[in-house]
């Protein structure tokens, strides 16, 4: 299952691979992209949209939208 996560606050590369790290951990996760200037991550696998919320606000950043 293919989505596309829409999260604020990342400013740099750094806070890029902080949400793709965290992302990436999530049991269930294939494969995870970040697309830093468009503010959003495209994630393939299967996996919760709880729990794709709690692992970005974990990371210090917060989820808009998941689609
Ligand atoms: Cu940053």
């Amino acid at each position: 299952m293919k989505k596309e996560i829409k999260i604020d606050g990342m400013h740099c590369e750094h806070c890029a691979a902080k949400v793709e790290s965290a992302l990436s951990s999530l049991d269930g996760v294939k494969k995870v992209k970040v697309k830093l200037e468009k503010g959003l991550a495209k994630l393939d696998g299967d996996v919760s949209d709880e729990a794709i919320r709690a692992a970005v606000s974990d990371a210090g950043f917060s989820v808009t939208g998941i689609e």
